[in-house]
């Protein structure tokens, strides 16, 4: 799973991804290093099942900060949108091969209206965000309509005349994407559009055909970063009464606070509502900041948003689930003895077969059963996971851990 942060430029998103992907917390046996410098590892925060259980853990592969278990999750920043990307401009088609990867997107707008449409720098409460949001999207949109339209009407008619479902071409087409007959066949159901007789559709049936697959392929959320900045909270509430779901959301802060805490300023689990100072002699600038991201952003809002709009971002638009393998199901261990070593954010659906191959390609290939840590059931390889399960996977092969 893969979430890509979007917007115009200037939003924040190479700020958020830095607040996100900055390691404040130290992992044992960290998964994967930066491939490209767009390419990083964020965490997803959820409650760790070691107090349910009564254990005290020893995480590998996340960290466990009193009951909160912080696990690795893959971000990309895109490159910034502008209007008539989609035809190449700006770095078009760079955003668009970043993008192509992502299962759902964080959408960055810059809640303070100080950015233009090409992300210049303007009068604060200058520039209407929602606008900004219909931008992306339509860009979004008019990407994912070249694909789909090009030599259309002789494609169609071709379509027609042999008797074939337009079905199977339009999933070679977008298959780039990732979007697959199933996704294509249910959206064409729901628009009422006859896969047979394409030929009758018009460019405005094709439109909805494509705004349809980008929610179900790109589901979204809003970040309305800069919201420390005045004027903020308003426009917040405006995007809240047109989008889905609007993050508050202010990366700077959370860099800073990110920073303070791998420095042993404050202590700070990323996601907070709040930060203890515990160094005794800061700076006066130091304090002067922190005390700015307590008033403007922490006492505002709840939270600086960026973990928050991540957390959602696998959580409720991909409907993640957390797994925790273990070797021995009765000390929730693995063969060292490391309790609760590894959890794993998996998709919604995700199956006792699917952890396995997960952890091993062999494990899945010898996969007998899992057991259940807390019923000590037997499951078969075709039981979904629920989100917090405990499972050992018991297989004819065993896997080569670390
Ligand atoms: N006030 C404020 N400024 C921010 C925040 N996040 C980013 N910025 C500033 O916005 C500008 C653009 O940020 P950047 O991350 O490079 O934007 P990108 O082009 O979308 O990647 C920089 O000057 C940042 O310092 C925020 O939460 N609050
Ligand atoms: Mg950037």
């Amino acid at each position: 799973m893969l979430v890509g942060i979007v917007g115009k430029p200037n939003v924040g998103k190479s700020t958020f991804f830095s607040a996100a992907t900055l390691k404040n917390v130290p992992i044992a046996d960290y998964p994967f290093t930066t491939i490209n410098p767009n390419l990083g590892m964020g965490y997803v925060r959820t409650r760790c099942v070691c107090k349910e259980m009564g254990v005290i853990d020893t995480p590998r592969n996340s960290v466990c900060n009193d009951g909160i278990r912080l696990i690795p999750v893959k971000l990309v920043d895109v490159a910034g949108l502008v209007s008539g990307a989609a035809s190449g401009r700006g770095r078009g088609n760079q955003f668009l091969d970043e993008l192509r990867q992502a299962d759902a997107l964080i959408h960055v707008v810059d809640a303070s209206g100080g950015t233009d449409e090409e992300g210049r720098k303007v009068e604060t409460g200058s520039n209407d965000p929602v606008a900004d949001v219909r931008m992306v999207e339509n860009e979004l949109d008019l990407w994912i309509f070249g694909i789909i339209s090009r030599d259309w009407e002789r494609s169609a008619r071709l379509a027609e005349q042999t008797g074939s479902s337009m079905v199977a071409q339009l999933a070679q087409r977008l298959s780039g994407l990732g979007i697959g007959e199933g996704t294509i066949e249910d959206t064409l159901l729901r628009l009422k559009l006859k896969a047979d007789k394409p030929v009758g559709w018009n460019e405005g049936d094709l439109m909805n055909l494509v705004r349809a697959l980008r929610e179900t392929n790109k589901p979204s959320l809003i970040a309305a970063n800069k919201a420390d900045l005045p004027g903020a909270q308003e426009r917040v509430e405006s995007l809240r009464k047109t989008e889905k779901t609007v993050v508050p959301c202010a990366a700077e802060a959370e860099l800073l606070l990110r920073r303070a805490s791998e420095h042993g300023l404050i202590r700070y689990t990323p996601g907070d509502r709040s930060f203890e100072v515990v160094k005794d002699d800061l700076t006066p600038p130091q304090t002067r900041a922190l005390q700015l991201v307590k008033e403007k952003v922490l006492d505002a809002y709840g939270a600086t948003g960026v973990q928050q709009a991540i957390d959602q971002a696998y959580f409720g638009l991909l409907k993640a689930i957390v797994a925790y393998p273990v070797e021995d199901e009765t000390r929730l261990s693995d063969k060292n003895g490391n309790v609760l070593p590894d959890a794993y954010v998996m998709n919604g659906g995700s199956t006792a077969l699917d952890l396995a191959r997960k952890i091993h390609s062999d494990l899945a290939q010898g996969f007998l059963y899992a057991i259940d840590a807390r019923t000590g059931m037997r499951l078969s390889g075709g039981y979904t996971l629920k989100n917090g399960d405990i499972l050992k996977i018991v297989s004819s092969r065993s896997a080569k851990h670390g």
